[in-house]
């Protein structure tokens, strides 16, 4: 298949491209760099150095005979409308948005830019298949934060209700806890849209927290290696754990540490990904999986991560620290998730990919050591930013 991926550069977008192409699929990807200048503006690097676009095109060429890259941005509807044109794709991986929830809570002009980036990129995207290549497949990448947390088993997007002797299916209420959550509900709404009145046909991904370092397909080129963030905007919560305990700083869940999410390594999220590529739907439909491979609180988690670094030989605390984030710190949560195992994802354990991370993190340790400063956060769900305190011994 031809897939085209925008945002190719990104987490999940420099290994998603790897994986394609070994397995046969044409590659084509746009990007305009932004999650690096993003970081930087955080304060802070990728734990794990990453190569120049320039050199990263290079060791695509020799492991899997390349791709084709033009450099643009998502929001402007001339590059995406040219860049379907030229290549013509199967299906479309979007992956060009900004990510961060507290990015987008940092003040007014990050929650306009966040919202604007996102939902412009979602309707660009969505006119330029109109009007170039009907039919293709959208795969968006949706999180399952759209939902939020409540007092309710949450279904794969849609349920049915009964009201005056009617049934009907209807979405399942979203009820997102940032700026940047929000815009990702806006974005479903919007490619559920289009796919009802112009028959584009779309997998709304819902995906969970992801973590990890790395997939087969990288094997030992550090120019084919994706990033790592650690900072409080784009370091996930286990991600920043590994980091953590490589240098000796305590763990940090934030307020009760009860928060309930779904997580997921970085390589099943491409095997999840490529699952809903190589399984299209069919003209119209709009479709949702829900997409996480175990659900834990970030406590247990934090004591995954104690355990698989004491293994290594690390010395790891756990601190819980006050929440800058205004959310449910203990509460209910039973997502469903059949969708993707229907079509064969095999989950891969939690424990044995922590010990695969800390190892390649180890290496590492005095990048991040050199902006320990990230690991503590600052941007507060009320406006305020002020650097969280400590709220226990351990
Ligand atoms: N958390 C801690 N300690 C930390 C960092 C985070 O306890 O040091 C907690 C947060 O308070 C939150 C949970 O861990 O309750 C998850 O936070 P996160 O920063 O790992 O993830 P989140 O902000 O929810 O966003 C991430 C990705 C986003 C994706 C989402 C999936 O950045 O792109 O949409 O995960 S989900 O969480 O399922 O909505």
């Amino acid at each position: 298949m031809k897939v085209y991926i925008a945002g190719i550069d990104g987490y999940l977008g420099w290994p998603l491209a790897q994986c394609l192409a070994a397995r046969g699929h044409e590659i084509a990807g746009g990007d305009c760099l932004l999650r690096r200048r993003w970081v930087t503006e955080m304060g802070s690097h990728s734990a794990i150095p990453i190569a120049p676009m320039r050199e990263r095109q290079a060791a695509f060429e020799k492991h899997f005979g390349g791709f084709t890259y033009r450099e643009g941005n998502v929001q402007n509807y001339a590059f995406v409308k040219e860049a379907f044109r030229a290549f013509q794709p199967d299906a479309i991986v979007h992956l060009a948005e900004c990510p961060s929830a507290p990015y987008s809570m940092i003040d007014v002009h990050h929650a306009v830019w966040t919202q604007t980036n996102n939902i412009v990129s979602t309707l660009n995207i969505l006119f330029a298949m109109r009007d170039v290549c009907p039919q293709a497949h959208l795969v968006k990448l949706g999180t399952m934060g759209e939902y939020g947390t409540p007092n309710l088993d949450i279904p794969e997007g849609s349920f049915e209700i009964e009201y005056r002797g009617r049934t009907e299916t209807l979405p399942f209420p979203r009820q997102a806890g940032s700026w940047y959550h929000l815009s990702k509900v806006h974005d479903s709404h919007n490619v559920a849209f289009a796919c009802k009145i112009w028959g584009l046909r779309s997998t709304d991904i819902m995906q969970g927290v992801v973590f990890g370092t790395r997939i087969d397909e990288m094997g030992d080129d550090p120019r084919l290696l994706t990033r790592l963030d650690f900072d409080e905007g784009f370091g996930t919560v286990i991600n920043r754990y590994c980091c953590q305990a490589v240098i000796g700083h305590p763990l940090t869940p934030f307020g009760q540490g009860q928060q309930r999410r779904g997580f997921l390594p970085l390589r099943d999220s491409m095997q999840c990904m490529t699952l809903a590529i190589e399984n299209p739907p069919g003209a119209g439909e709009y479709r949702v999986f829900n997409q996480f491979e175990e659900v834990y609180n970030v406590t247990e988690l934090a004591h995954k991560v104690r355990a698989a670094g004491e293994e290594l030989g690390l010395d790891v605390k756990v601190r819980r620290i006050e929440n800058p984030r205004l959310e449910m710190e203990e509460h209910y949560y039973n997502p469903d998730h059949e969708h993707l195992l229907d079509l064969g994802y095999q989950p891969t354990p939690v424990d044995g990919e922590l010990h695969v991370m800390l190892a390649d993190l180890m290496e590492h340790r005095a990048r991040i050591e050199e902006k320990r400063n990230v690991l503590i956060p600052a941007i507060r769900w009320d406006g305020t930013r002020q650097r969280s305190q400590f709220l226990s011994e351990e």
